[in-house]
């Protein structure tokens, strides 16, 4: 296998806003994330993915960009970002940015020009139509709520918007915009930066014919016309071509409701397109009916099944996974898949050892490594996410009580996530001296970063050992996997091998106690095997008939 350096890589994702304020202005800002380098490096991860920090009116948090090539002022100046790069650099950690271009802000110049005149220059960088009598052009629906049509006074047609009404999708059939595009991403790494993760970037190539979805294939929102669509491959090529060839960056894909034969192709270095993608098949389990916005608990065989299915596929079409739990627009893992409360440190030890010792590059959310939860937030104004605002107000039309909707964001929201990082128990967690632009829970006099480094058994240093792990450990790279028990309700146990090595990775899921009833074979090739990570103090011994305790999970090697 020709490795990558980031095939070994841990991924740290920054969501800046709320990740530590220097200014006291209650948003987090560059010089915050310098101050913490120390932190992420002792950690031991590799490389920092910032989410956008671009100029934005911050509809969407920066995933409306209205400048690409400034900084937004809350977060500092160029210079700031400069002293970061260097900084990380100096400490070996790399750095990748967030590339929002699938659309941008409506404040952005292309689009304020665009929407002047039919003649304008700029007008198809957007994807304008024309319609009679005020009907939007297709039944497509944004993925915030709503027609992803507006109608423009000014420019008297419709603009496409897959996402917010402020952010509107670019025309990638106009080679001035790819061009633009690509000399941006140049510009971003010839200051030094060392790659991208890009935002929906599967969502770039639009069927030219725009059709009405006939509701044929769920969830009849207009997606089929749009996801993986029929050039985006030809389009990321030239990307690939004429931005990351002959450098040695880090490229991930963001891919919506994506499927493994695409992004196969999107992450097989032969197709030179991207290094790796994020697909959420794993984060619907527990969608009832493709359903988000409902209260649920999360169907485990299914989510077995699906993080199977994609360790197989990608590693069977060459391509590769990025790994997570979390990110910004996703609920706190510990809360969505563990046990925030009674077994916070195992449960969220366990989703750890369950996610890094797969095939492919972990990310970590930050406060994931120690732990955060969702806040739990009760009243509608302590919610910030326009997704969140849209569905509150859609539901209250729709006739839903107050208390059911109030219930289904504080499992859902996007706000999970995003409230800041809790650093010590003193005021305000420590992030900001001002007054915070989102609320924290109050579990941060527990739950906190200085606490879990004070403390040997800490998550923290759980993940510590994961990210070591997987400089030491070639099988964690380049095994085969295998799902073990795939039927039983409790237990999530797979194997990893290559040549010289074998891994057997024993996870309880649950709170209850479990016998773990492994297959002849597997205790056999395990027999005189060794214990190399464990969430409790006294791991088991040996593999016959062990009563898993709860969310107990350990490793075993031999090699
Ligand atoms: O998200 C894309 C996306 O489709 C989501 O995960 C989205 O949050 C979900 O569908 C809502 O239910 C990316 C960014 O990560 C997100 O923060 C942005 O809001 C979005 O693109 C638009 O740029």
């Amino acid at each position: 296998m020709d490795e990558k350096w980031w095939q070994k890589s841990v991924v740290y994702q920054i969501y800046p806003k709320s990740f530590n304020d220097t200014t006291g202005n209650g948003v987090g800002d560059i010089q915050g994330i310098i101050e913490k380098l120390d932190y992420l490096k002792k950690l031991g991860v590799d490389v920092i993915w910032l989410t956008p920090i671009y100029a934005s009116p911050q509809k969407d948090n920066g995933y409306d960009i209205s400048d690409y090539y400034a900084i937004h002022p809350e977060y500092g100046t160029m210079e700031d970002f400069e002293k970061l790069l260097d900084e990380a650099h100096h400490r070996e950690v790399k750095i990748i940015m967030d590339i929002v271009v699938n659309h941008t802000s409506t404040d952005h110049q292309w689009f304020k020009e665009s929407r002047r005149s039919k003649d304008n220059p700029y007008r198809n960088y957007y994807i304008w139509k024309e319609t009679e009598a005020n009907i939007p052009p297709t039944n497509w629906q944004s993925k915030f709520g709503g027609s992803a049509w507006e109608l423009d006074e000014g420019a008297g047609e419709y603009y496409l918007h897959l996402f917010d009404v402020t952010q509107a999708d670019l025309n990638w059939e106009n080679e001035a915009v790819r061009d633009d595009v690509y000399k941006m991403m140049n510009f971003w790494l010839d200051k030094g930066v060392d790659g991208f993760r890009l935002d929906v970037i599967n969502l770039i190539s639009k069927d030219q014919r725009f059709p009405d979805d006939d509701g044929s294939v769920p969830p009849g929102d207009g997606r089929k016309f749009y996801t993986d669509g029929p050039r985006v491959h030809e389009f990321l090529h030239e990307m690939n071509q004429q931005v990351f060839k002959n450098r040695e960056t880090m490229t991930v894909g963001e891919m919506s409701s994506t499927t493994i034969k695409d992004c196969t192709q999107y992450s097989n270095p032969k197709s030179e397109e991207l290094d790796m993608t994020f697909n959420f098949h794993h984060l619907k389990v527990d969608y009832p009916n493709g359903e988000k916005w409902t209260k649920a608990p999360f169907d485990f065989l299914e989510l077995k099944q699906i993080l199977s299915k994609w360790q197989i596929g990608m590693q069977q079409g060459g391509g590769w996974n990025a790994l997570f739990w979390c990110n910004h627009d996703q609920p706190r893992a510990v809360s969505r898949f563990g046990d925030d409360t009674n077994y916070h440190n195992k449960s969220a030890r366990m989703l750890a050892t369950t996610i890094h010792l797969m095939q492919g590059t972990p990310y970590i959310y930050q406060g994931e490594e120690f732990g955060m939860t969702n806040p739990g937030f009760d009243n509608i104004e302590q919610y910030r996410d326009v997704e969140s605002i849209n569905m509150y107000n859609m539901k209250k039309e729709e006739g839903m009580s107050e208390e059911d909707i109030i219930a289904i964001l504080k499992e859902k929201s996007r706000d999970n996530s995003r409230t800041p990082v809790q650093w010590h128990d003193g005021e305000n967690a420590g992030f900001t001296e001002g007054t915070p632009w989102i609320g924290l829970p109050d579990n941060f006099a527990t739950i906190n970063a200085e606490q879990a480094i004070a403390d040997k058994e800490s998550i923290f240093y759980h993940y510590q050992t994961l990210i070591q792990m997987r400089k030491e450990y070639q099988v964690i790279t380049e095994g085969s996997y295998r799902l073990i028990l795939p039927d039983d309700l409790a237990i999530f146990t797979y194997v990893r091998e290559n040549d010289q090595e074998s891994m057997l990775v024993v996870n309880n899921f649950y709170a209850e106690e479990v016998t773990l009833k492994l297959p002849e074979e597997v205790k056999e090739q395990f027999e005189s095997g060794e214990v190399i990570l464990s969430n409790y103090q006294q791991p088991p011994t040996q593999l016959e008939n062990v009563t898993l305790r709860p969310y107990e999970s350990f490793v075993y090697y031999i090699k």
